[in-house]
């Protein structure tokens, strides 16, 4: 790591320093939207080969980094390669998304293997290794995972779902079946990012993308306790270890997440209003957010009114600037181009 003296951009704000410029990444920041990404993907026969071909998801890594400068880059990986690592077949249909052999018996998750550390990732973990021997200095690791009920809705319902009523039907029929699933993805999840980061990267974002569709009592059942285990758990095994939790879609129960233990950020998605998170979230923790992807898509005022709005909410605290989700495919280069010019001009 870098001496305290020049200590990563990214990372001073994740220890908690107000900077004057913010940090900035975008979620999905490599994918569709880059013509060089669409480029390389169609030289792999199916997404999930993608994501498991070091050369290519090192490459995809490192595109938006190049082009941009972005303050961090993020693995290229998926999610959903927890429930191809537990031994769930996962596929991916071009242009529809995931398709998975749904969970639906005590016998399906029977026969899930719990050790996630059984081989199958570990093309995952040398995209990691390659990755790191070639990001410039100043650049910031990103790792994930998907917490456990986002990704137990993928694995119960076999698809992506417009609110994830298949899982949630599944949690009230089955809640013992569907706690150890959960349980499971625990063990699984913790067990993960500590590998991410021993195999080099810097921090670790847990994308919690469906908390938003869930009653406040299996908010905390389902969402909250389990993505504190993680943290907990990888913070048994790495004591400094740097993670930030985005549960999309938690409106005003985001204040519940952010007052967990062990938290280095908090992401904030669109919906979140800047000053009310500003005066909520405490100031110990910073923030990272959260302009609508489809102001970046758009351009013109409306985009630069976002950020602005961003900016100043966020401008006496800890800040990392990204979108309140993925960026979109449709998004034009020329407004990432001045998203980033925008945030990093001179104060
Ligand atoms: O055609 C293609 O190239 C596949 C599209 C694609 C990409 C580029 C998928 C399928 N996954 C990814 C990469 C990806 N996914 C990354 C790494 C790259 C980066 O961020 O730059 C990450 C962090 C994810 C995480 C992910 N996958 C989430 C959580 C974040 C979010 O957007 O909410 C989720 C929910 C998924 C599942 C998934 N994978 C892919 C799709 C199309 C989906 C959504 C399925 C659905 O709900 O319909």
């Amino acid at each position: 790591m870098a001496s305290s003296g020049e200590k990563k951009l990214f990372l001073r704000v994740l220890d908690g320093q107000k900077t004057s410029v913010p940090p900035i990444w975008l979620m999905r920041q490599a994918g569709r939207y880059l013509p060089e990404y669409r480029e390389i993907r169609s030289t792999a026969a199916s997404f999930l080969d993608f994501c498991y071909t070091p050369a290519l998801a090192t490459e995809a890594t490192l595109q938006p980094i190049r082009r941009f400068g972005f303050d961090a880059a993020i693995l290229f990986s998926d999610i959903l390669v927890i429930p191809d690592a537990l031994g769930q077949k996962v596929g991916f249909e071009s242009g529809e998304g995931p398709r998975l052999d749904p969970i639906v018996t005590a016998e399906d998750l029977g026969k899930l293997n719990p050790d996630i550390l059984n081989g199958k990732l570990d093309k995952v973990f040398e995209t990691i290794d390659r990755v790191k021997g070639q990001l410039p200095p100043e650049t910031t690791f990103i790792g994930f995972c998907g917490a456990p009920w986002t990704v137990a809705s993928y694995m119960i319902a076999g698809r992506g779902t417009p609110d994830q009523a298949p899982a949630r039907i599944f949690a009230y029929r089955n809640p013992e079946l569907f706690a150890e699933l959960i349980a499971m993805l625990v063990e699984a999840s913790a067990a993960y990012l500590v590998r991410q980061l021993r195999a080099g990267v810097e921090v670790v974002q847990i994308f919690d993308s469906w908390s938003g569709v869930l009653p406040v009592a299996e908010f905390e059942r389902w969402c909250l306790e389990p993505v504190k285990a993680i943290v907990a758990k990888v913070r048994a095994e790495l004591p400094d270890a740097r993670i930030i939790a985005f549960p999309r879609g938690a409106a005003s129960h985001m204040i519940d997440y952010a007052r967990m233990e062990g938290l280095s950020a908090i992401g904030l998605d669109t919906a979140v209003d800047p000053v009310w998170a500003a005066a909520q979230v405490q100031v110990s923790l910073p923030v990272q957010g959260n302009l609508d992807p489809l102001a970046l898509l758009a351009g013109g005022p409306g985009l630069d009114e976002g950020i602005e709005r961003i900016l100043s909410a966020f401008g006496s605290r800890p800040h990392i600037f990204n979108l309140g989700h993925g960026i979109l495919p449709e998004t034009p280069i020329a407004n990432v181009e001045r998203l980033l010019a925008r945030v990093r001009r001179p104060a």
